[in-house]
């Protein structure tokens, strides 16, 4: 067995391991069993309550992710590979070192929303109960911490009061600002079997972009990028003149209405200006009002903007001023993004918070919880929140900085700026499970942490259900778990007792303990309590179901949901629920050559690709990042579709590959953010954004950039499949696609095509292993620029395709995505003569779109071509979207433009 394969554990050897997918916050549970020593199947949990079984195409293909090529096997100092107690001695001492000369604020973590409860829970255990410090923020500051203030300015804790149950039983669900379809996508597979069930379950999105999740879109609301709040503002409006307010009820539950409104009227005359038609708007007002049970889904697209936590509050205020909250049915209801961002919330892994929904102004609480930690060094004050961290590290305040399981190099703004912070940081600690990503390279100290499948503790979802990660596989080399890191480090930094942890159930129970004190003084009662735990024994924390929380001591546990506001009592001291007064603020106008940039995810892809970057079946789809962008913009750039293009301001600039699409407004752009420099020679998209943050919760404003457009002049395109990865770029712009059994990059350059294929072959010749007994198939066709040429180990006819080199002038020649399984050629002769033949149209439709079914794009194409124009005939005709259904909201993509029903929701 190669020392690189899996290694199955013993638990697996007897029986079949019951864990959570480690992608997004829907939190599917997976059943993992024994294939052979070196692999494992995975299927959807059925007696899982978040997925029932099924799996979407990123959960299916999670054992192709389980590959130990890329890990950390030991832990590194300055580069040299130590044991880890000699790694742990100098961190701690290193860190104490520090607090001694600088003070404890000059040290900080940065950790993640990946992490696992037990991991989070010590990470701020010592940080801010023994360092005593505020200084530890997480990534999900850039993801759920405007939704975060929201909920902590409406409700008095941060409580996302709603369950998936409420999502399938309500009569109108909002999509707010997020993609559901491809970033919750077993969310949406139960929304749209829930819509199959009853077809007037309406569905409204609101999205400056048509996105897959049109499919069931009853209405799309294609606004203007940040009009949500004025569109909120607008329908608090209306239901207050429509009288859909009770005042009397809503007064006994709630304050601050009367201000809300006032503010909210303030912004009705700029409502016209948000990209929305009286019908449009007039239609969402209506469906809001005319149904008794309303969740607006909300997620990016409202947090990451400048006004993110403002417009949580718009959103909420309409449900607290309609009733539409805290019964079946309805609520706003925030996605998380990551598996634990919420364990992270439950913790208090953001700065501005305690421990526990404890929160710093809580003086009674704040004196218990030291008492619970026993602790005289309990942290006072908030710590700097992630964007205002990076500044203080680049500024000389913070000397130690620990990064556990994220990636900020690549997932901050800004990150030229953030790439000086850390190289001008005396200390850099890396906690992470791949040896090479964009961070790690100005990682001073590197600790090789478990990764999925390996570690074990819990996590939490969306809907506040509390799940096993529970491990398969035996630790690779010397990996350890996080919380086992961040102890032992605690224990050498002189806090020996309080982390004197054995196993990540010791932390568990510890941690549903503190949720259950209390003081008479406390400012408030907290809703977070799982205190029902604090006696697990481990076979209990071994057997553990999936459950809701709250789960309060003495009382029964319960597997049911749990409705938290449908008493109508709020966490503030009163008891009530909050209205916020909101107002939109004027943006900056758009200058004549600038586009609005907008970031976020692609399907297949997740964040940085340390993991999904590593299966074949998910890169297939998107093989390049791409720039999206409306066909008249296009045009007056003068740009055709897959062409190469500049995209720049005063931060940075990167080119990238052009789709024209009239998914796209106009003067609006979008690009994904999964690729860094790890795979592609020009960076990630976030050297683009901006710093800018929301004032109240710190999270930065991912989708509203500004950016201009160059047209370059690219005169070759080149695919490029080998089995090894290039160490350094070969020509202008180069992204890598892990493909089964080797790499192709996707290349384009300044260079007449000739040079460039010239290049490409010295290339494989002196760098792939070619034998005398290689076999090269050329094909050249010099009148239209075309190139091709396949590398066989040997012969024609017994040969393994070992390389190939393609070059044309464009990108549109080449095959595209079916060189993805060039080496599983199975009838090796026509297979040789595919890749080279200059039918590229005929290779070209060979492109893979059911991933799980195999059905090719071009079986797609035709159907539609044949008049086939709904997504149910379509689907039957070919077969596609009945594996995993990643796919079907991508066919109702295809048919948007042919369709008039689409036409209408656009
Ligand atoms: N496939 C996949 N799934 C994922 C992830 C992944 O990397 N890949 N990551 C996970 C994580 S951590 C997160 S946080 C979630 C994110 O999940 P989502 O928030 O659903 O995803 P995003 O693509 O970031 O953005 C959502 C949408 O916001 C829209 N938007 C941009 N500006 C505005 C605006 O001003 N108003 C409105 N109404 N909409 C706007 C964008 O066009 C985009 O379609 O996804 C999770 N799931
Ligand atoms: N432009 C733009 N930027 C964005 C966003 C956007 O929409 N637009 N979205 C933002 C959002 S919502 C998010 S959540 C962030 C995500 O951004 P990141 O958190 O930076 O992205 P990941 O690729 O998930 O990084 C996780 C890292 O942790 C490692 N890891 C995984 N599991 C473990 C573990 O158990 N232990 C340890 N120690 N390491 C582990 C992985 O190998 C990887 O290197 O990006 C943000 N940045
Ligand atoms: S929906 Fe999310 S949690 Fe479920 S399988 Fe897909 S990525 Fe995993
Ligand atoms: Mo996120």
């Amino acid at each position: 067995m190669s020392e690189l394969a899996i290694e199955i554990n013993p638990q697996l050897n007897k029986e079949k391991v019951k864990t959570t997918c480690p992608y997004c916050g829907v939190g599917c549970g997976v059943v993992v069993s024994k294939k052979d020593q070196a692999h494992v199947d995975i299927q959807g949990d059925k007696q899982h309550p978040a997925n029932l079984g099924s799996l979407c195409i990123k959960g299916k293909n999670l054992a192709e992710t389980l590959d130990n090529n890329n890990r950390l096997k030991t832990p590194v100092i300055n580069g040299e590979p130590q044991s880890w107690s000699r790694a742990l001695d100098y961190v701690a001492s290193k860190f104490n070192q520090t607090i001694e000369q600088e003070g404890k604020d000059a040290i900080a973590f940065y950790v993640s929303g990946q992490l696992l409860t037990e991991d989070y829970y010590v990470a701020n255990k010592l940080m801010k109960g023994f360092i005593g410090s505020g200084n530890i923020d997480t990534n999900s500051r850039l993801c759920m911490s405007s939704a975060v203030a929201a909920h902590k300015r409406a409700f008095g804790e941060d409580i996302v009061p709603t369950s998936y149950a409420d999502l399938l039983n309500a009569e109108v669900v909002i999509l707010a600002g997020s993609n559901l379809a491809w970033c919750h996508p077993i969310l949406f597979r139960r929304l749209r079997e829930e819509k199959q069930r009853r077809p007037e379950l309406k569905i409204i999105v609101i999205d400056p972009r048509v996105t897959a999740c049109v499919e069931l879109a009853d209405l799309h609301l294609k606004i203007k990028p940040q009009g949500d709040l004025i569109l909120f503002n607008g329908l608090l409006t209306y239901l207050t003149e429509q009288g859909y307010i009770d005042f009397e009820q809503v007064s006994h539950t709630t304050s601050g209405l009367i201000e809300a409104l006032a503010s909210a009227k303030l912004d009705n005359e700029k409502l016209a200006d948000i990209g929305l038609s009286q019908q449009q708007l007039q239609a969402f007002f209506q469906y809001f009002t005319q149904h008794d049970k309303v969740v607006t889904v909300f997620s990016q697209g409202i947090n990451q903007a400048s006004q993110g936590s403002d417009q949580g509050n718009a959103i909420i205020n309409c449900h607290l001023a309609s009733n539409k909250i805290g019964r079946l049915g309805c609520g706003p209801f925030s996605m998380t993004g990551q598996p634990n961002a919420m364990g992270g919330r439950e913790v208090g892994a953001l700065a501005n918070t305690l421990a526990s929904h404890i929160e710093f102004d809580d003086n009674a609480m704040a004196a218990e919880l030291a008492k619970f930690w026993q602790t005289e060094n309990l942290a006072t004050e908030a710590g700097l929140k992630a964007v205002e961290l990076f500044e203080a590290i680049e500024q000389g305040k913070v000397k130690a900085l620990w990064i556990m399981a994220t990636n900020p190099v690549v997932s901050l703004p800004d990150h030229h700026k953030v790439k000086q912070a850390l190289k001008k940081c005396p200390l850099v600690v890396v906690s992470d499970c791949v040896a090479s990503n964009d961070t790690l390279e100005f990682a001073d100290v590197i600790l090789p942490a478990q990764t999925w499948g390996e570690k074990s503790g819990t996590v939490t979802n969306s809907e506040r259900r509390i799940s096993r990660q529970r491990p398969f596989l035996q630790p690779f080399a010397q990996a350890k778990a996080d919380w086992w890191i961040i102890s032992e480090l605690a224990k050498r930094m002189g806090f020996a007792k309080q982390f004197n942890y054995q196993s990540a159930k010791d932390i568990f129970v510890e941690h549903a303990a503190l949720s259950g004190i209390s003081s008479s003084k406390a400012t408030r009662a907290r809703a977070f309590n799982i205190s029902a735990y604090q006696n697990l024994t481990e076979q209990q924390y071994q057997q553990w179901l999936p459950m809701q929380w709250p789960q309060a001591n003495a009382k029964q546990i319960r597997l049911s949901d749990q409705s938290i506001f449908s008493q109508q009592h709020y966490f503030h001291q009163d008891g009530k629920a909050r209205f916020i007064a909101v107002q939109a603020e004027a943006t900056d106008a758009l200058l004549d050559d600038e586009f609005i940039l907008n970031t976020g995810r692609n399907r297949d892809q997740w964040h940085t690709q340390t993991r999904s970057g590593k299966s074949a079946t998910l890169t297939n789809r998107h093989a390049e990042p791409e720039l999206s962008i409306h066909p008249n913009d296009a045009k007056a750039l003068q740009i055709h579709q897959g062409s190469i293009i500049l995209v720049e301001n005063s931060l940075g600039k990167l080119l990238v590959r052009v789709k024209i699409t009239a998914q796209q407004r106009a003067k609006e752009v979008f690009m994904p953010i999964h690729w860094s420099y790890s795979n592609n020679n020009q960076g990630s998209v976030s050297q683009l954004v901006v710093a800018k943050v929301d004032r109240i919760s710190g999270q930065p404003a991912f989708k509203h950039a500004r950016v201009k457009l160059t047209p370059v002049a690219i005169r070759s395109e080149a695919m490029l499949v080998v089995n090894k990865p290039l160490p350094n770029a070969l020509a202008n712009y180069q992204v890598e696609q892990k493909i089964s059994g080797g790499y192709c990059y996707h290349i384009a350059s300044k260079e007449a095509p000739q040079a460039l294929y010239n290049k490409l072959c010295d290339y494989v010749q002196s760098h792939e292993s070619i034998q005398a007994t290689t076999t090269c198939l050329n094909a050249s066709e010099p009148r239209k620029q075309y190139f091709r040429r396949t590398y066989l180990t040997e012969g024609l006819t017994e040969g393994k395709m070992q390389a190939a080199v393609l070059v044309g002038q464009k990108k549109h020649d080449l095959p595209h995505g079916w060189l993805s399984q060039f080496y599983q050629q199975a009838e090796q002769a026509s297979a040789q003569r595919n890749i080279i033949s200059s039918n590229s149209q005929a290779v070209q439709a060979k492109k893979t779109f059911c991933q799980c079914l195999n059905i090719a794009k071009e079986d797609i194409h035709q159907a539609i071509d044949s008049g086939e124009l709904t997504l149910s005939d379509i689907r039957s005709k070919t077969g596609a979207g009945n594996g995993c259904g990643s796919c079907i909201g991508d066919i109702a993509l295809l048919l948007n433009n042919r369709s008039e029903k689409f036409k209408e929701v656009s």
